[in-house]
């Protein structure tokens, strides 16, 4: 009788003690329920809880429910918020490593952006945000980003010109529109829509299925294939939370992560598919630009940005993998 008590005692103590640590993760995104990104970390939370028997798990706060991706960032390096999915260029002014694949014509394909990120190379600018408060967890795709206006088609490099064009916020993104004869503004996604409408802005840029999600398309009908970008996504931890975890559920993060990259990409192929044909049946108009003069454009930027042998190297790298 003794015997089964204790026992009993200790399965519910057991069972306590696993509600007392269960963790709901928290992650931010600015996308919308269906976007890649956002059904990508929703697939990694599945991972985490079979892996940790239920123990974790990860509920996504998408469409900006927490705020715009620089709020984010703040929030998850205090550790208020634990995860976070954004594109690597609002990382670029914390830690200077993440500029290099954000470096405008740097990769030759997706599959050479593909080898660069998986290697260590990607290895090596995950965890270069660490001294700043981020576990770098996985690259998500992020396709290639080209130029859309509302008013005035891009035919050509001549034709930036003047324009006031909307970026990201980093001072890369501001000197890459620069070095296109551009006027850059940098604000949140979320405020491109109505600065496209009200004319506050002339263009923006971005991948496909985010011209398509935010609906830009129909406040700016010309798409001109710049390509000048592939800067990829990042999904980012709170490198103070992560401290607090036991090297087991660090194993478990890492690795919930990691299997989730290849399901982001085969949704991602599959989204800009249906998101160009969306666009195209919302009256955009796809243009093909010579993207020479571009990319001719852009030795101030690396310049200006790639300054010391750290960022050289691995720039380097980047250009030598095959
Ligand atoms: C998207 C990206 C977002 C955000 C956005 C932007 O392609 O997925 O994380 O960076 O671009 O331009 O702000």
């Amino acid at each position: 009788m003794k015997r089964i008590k204790t026992t009993l005692l200790a399965a519910a103590a057991s069972t306590l003690a696993l509600a007392v640590h269960a963790t709901e993760f928290r992650s931010a995104d600015i996308h919308p329920d269906d976007y890649p990104t956002v059904t990508a970390v929703k697939f990694m939370g599945e991972r985490l809880k079979a892996l940790s028997g239920g123990k974790h798990s990860i509920k996504v706060f998408n469409n900006s429910a927490l705020g715009n991706e620089k709020d984010t960032i703040e929030q998850t390096k205090i550790g208020a918020l634990q995860m976070v999915r954004v594109n690597i260029a609002p990382m670029n002014n914390i830690c200077p490593e993440t500029q290099v694949p954000t470096m405008p014509f740097l990769f030759r394909s997706v599959e050479h952006m593909h080898k660069v990120l998986d290697g260590p190379v990607g290895e090596d600018i995950l965890k270069s945000c660490e001294k700043q408060g981020f576990i770098g967890l996985a690259f998500y795709d992020s396709g290639a980003r080209s130029m859309f206006t509302a008013k005035k088609p891009v035919r050509s490099f001549a034709d930036m010109k003047g324009l006031k064009v909307r970026v990201q916020q980093s001072d890369l993104w501001v000197s890459m529109i620069e070095a296109m004869g551009a006027n850059a503004t940098p604000m949140p996604m979320g405020e491109v829509y109505t600065g496209l409408k009200t004319g506050l802005i002339d263009a923006a840029e971005n991948n496909y299925p985010t011209y398509e999600s935010a609906r830009a398309f129909e406040v700016a009908k010309y798409y001109s294939k710049t390509e000048h970008s592939m800067a990829p996504e990042m999904l980012l931890f709170s490198k103070r939370v992560w401290d607090k975890l036991s090297p087991e559920e660090q194993g478990w993060l890492r690795q919930a992560a990691k299997e989730s990259v290849p399901y982001m990409r085969k949704q991602w192929a599959e989204r800009e598919v249906k998101s160009l044909a969306t666009v195209k049946a919302g009256g955009a108009e796809i243009i093909e630009i010579d993207k020479k003069p571009f990319e001719a454009a852009m030795k101030p930027v690396y310049d200006k940005f790639i300054t010391d042998a750290r960022l050289k190297d691995l720039v380097k790298k980047v250009q030598d993998t095959r």
